[in-house]
Parts: structure tokens; sequence; C-alpha cells
């Protein structure tokens, strides 16, 4: 079976705009943006979404930003981006653990780290199994000419940051106050 869609982009990453078209017209001319995926309350996307986009985008180049805990569900989406040849740079960033739930545990349950710290796999390896490329990266000046070199490849890749080495970001996000769930005022 084949099946067509079509994807058409103007401007930049954050200020352009999209419009998605599928064969079946269960979309077309559907809006999309910067905006309307990572803003406007939205929850941003899904690395299974981003492998459809740098599939339906042929030449351009999607990057697919995912954490260590998350990338564990989606071993199979890896394989799926080898076997596509997707163009697109997975950037895992590995803290090794479940970073957001610990911080919720540092801000909310006095520093009890219980099921976060768990074990992560050696994403080299991993890699290595399903002939993805990867890369890690231990020094914040290293990143940009490493992302630079994955952009301009053809094919997908994994660029391994070493969150450990590098350092906590400057603010720690530990999701919302406790109890804030269902309350509406
Ligand atoms: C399927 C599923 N299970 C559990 C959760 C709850 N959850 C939200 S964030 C998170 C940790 C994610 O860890 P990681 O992907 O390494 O990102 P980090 O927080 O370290 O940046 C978990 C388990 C979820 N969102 N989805």
């Amino acid at each position: 079976m084949s099946t067509f869609g079509k994807a058409v982009w103007s401007g930049g990453l954050k200020d352009g705009k999209g419009a998605i078209s599928t064969k079946s017209g269960a979309l077309k001319d559907y809006p999309y943006g910067f905006a309307a995926r990572f803003e406007d309350g939205k929850n941003g996307t899904n690395p299974e979404e981003l492998i459809g986009a740098a599939h339906a985008g042929v030449k351009a180049k999607t990057i697919a930003l995912i954490g260590d805990g998350g990338a564990q569900l989606m071993i199979g989406e890896l394989a799926t981006a080898v076997e596509m040849q997707a163009h697109m740079v997975f950037v895992l960033m590995n803290d090794k653990g479940y970073g957001v739930i610990r911080n919720i545990q540092d801000a909310q349950y006095g520093g009890r780290h219980v099921y976060s710290n768990i074990l992560t796999p050696d994403f080299a390896l991993l890699c290595a199994a399903v002939g993805l490329p990867h890369v890690r990266v231990s020094d914040m000046a290293a990143f940009e000419p490493i992302l630079d070199r994955a952009l301009a490849a053809p094919g997908p890749c994994l660029i391994e940051v070493d969150m450990v080495a590098i350092g906590p970001f400057g603010a720690s996000f530990a999701g919302p106050p406790a109890g804030a769930a269902g309350k509406t005022a």
C-alpha cells in the first residue's frame, strides 16, 4: 500500500508556519507551528511524531529531545528511525535517572529518592544494537560542532549528552505543587 501526505513549512523554526494535509482528507492544510506544539499551554510533541515529521520532511532535519528514562520506552522507535533512515537527530539528555521525579522528591519529599535513580542502559551499546550512529558529549563546548555535524549528515543519529559530567540545570523543574491536580482555583 502506498499513501501520501503533504507538509509545507515556511519561515524559521520559531516564527515559521506550516500546514499538513493527508491523502484521506482527515487533515487538510491543518496549521502547525512551534507555538502550537510547544507553547500555547500544549505539552509539546513526542519522538514517534518527530520520526514521522522527519520522514515526511525528506530533506529537513528533525531534532528530538529525549531523556534517558523516556528513551527506555522507545527502543522500537529507535529501530524505526534506522529502518526508515529518518533524517533526524535524537538529543538524549542522560542524567542517569528520572530527573524530574528526583526533583519532585527533593522539593516535596525531603530528598527521599524512591525508584528515581533507575538503572539506565549503556546507550552506546543500545544504539550499536540497532545500527544507530551514537556520539557522547561530556563537555558543553563540544556540543555545538557535534550537533552541526549530526545535522549535516544524512539519516538518523543519537547525541548522548552526559548530564552527570556537565552538571545540573541552573534552575530545576520540580513539577506543579503537590495536590495541584484537579484544583480549579
Ligand atoms: C509512560 C509514562 N510513565 C511514567 C511517566 C511519569 N514520568 C514523568 S517524567 C518521568 C521521568 C522522565 O525521565 P527522563 O526521560 O530521564 O527525563 P528527565 O526527567 O531526567 O529529564 C516519568 C517517569 C510518564 N510521563 N509516562
